[in-house]
């Protein structure tokens, strides 16, 4: 199944971490990594137990949460872990390498639960090394989503830094994929065409209703995001901010799988 729907990006793949992302895709229909941009763990808990079953993928901001315990945020995990859901904590880390390796340790142990973790290549490419050296200190593996494009409104990560994002993590084995602009198709497609089909690309920026978000942040439809070559969509107050969340997690889960279908 997840061979048949993917395609050249399944074929291509060379992380363990994707193929079980795409394989859990493929069994839930869903190219939906839900932004849990709540800040109580009881707002997060329910959040996850009534759209799990929609969701491909988890994206956390651990340091959002007011009432933040490390029992609580461990059983929180091992919900999103039963849901059979990857752990993407959003920490866009930007230090030198080896502070980057320290930085996954620390209060919030972020190297002992999350499979996936952001990072900006602003330092230069050890980032990459020191986040993996992270995962290798308590014997788990994990990918870095670098930022190749972002969002929001006049960010200053321009064609050339893409460029130069992308010659590196291309064939670095520790880079899992790029984060892409899922707000501008045209942006994505060239990213796509820089990538090759070896990599992921997820996209925050997307969501269903028309019009942008507050303080610079730009929205693009979802089906139009993955047919311009995104492999998921990150989707925040779409979900969370909705009346009906499980009703808007199956809205977005809908329409980025029969995108997926039809690309
Ligand atoms: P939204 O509510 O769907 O706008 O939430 C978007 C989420 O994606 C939020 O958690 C941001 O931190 C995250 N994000 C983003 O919006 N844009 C970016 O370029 C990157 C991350 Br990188």
């Amino acid at each position: 199944m997840a061979a048949k729907v993917w395609g050249e990006r399944w074929t291509e793949c060379d992380s363990d971490i994707a193929r079980r992302f795409m394989e859990t895709a493929a069994r839930k229909q869903s190219l939906v990594c839900l932004a849990a941009d709540r800040n109580t763990m009881a707002g997060l808990n329910k959040l996850i137990e009534q759209t799990g079953p929609y969701l491909a993928a988890l994206k956390t901001h651990v340091d959002l949460i007011d009432d933040w315990t490390p029992e609580a945020w461990a059983e929180f995990c091992s919900k999103a872990h039963q849901t059979d859901l990857l752990i993407f904590e959003d920490r866009k880390f930007a230090d030198i390498g080896k502070i980057s390796q320290n930085q996954m340790a620390g209060v919030y142990d972020i190297r002992s639960w999350s499979d996936l973790v952001t990072a900006h290549l602003i330092s230069g490419p050890d980032i990459v090394d020191g986040l993996q050296a992270g995962w290798s200190d308590v014997g788990r593996t994990g990918g870095v989503l670098l930022l190749a494009q972002m969002s929001s409104r006049g960010n200053l990560l321009d064609s050339k830094y893409t460029d130069n994002v992308v010659s590196v993590g291309k064939n670095h084995p520790g880079v899992f994929g790029f984060i892409g602009n899922g707000s501008r198709p045209n942006e994505l497609k060239e990213l796509r065409n820089k990538v090759g089909p070896s990599k992921m690309i997820w996209t925050p920026g997307v969501n269903l209703a028309i019009g942008d978000g507050g303080m610079g942040q730009r929205y693009g439809d979802p089906k139009e995001a993955v047919l311009a070559g995104s492999d998921c969509i990150i989707v925040g107050s779409g979900i969370h901010r909705s009346d009906d969340c499980v009703k808007a997690a199956m809205a977005y889960a809908k329409a980025s799988w029969n995108a997926l279908l039809e690309r």
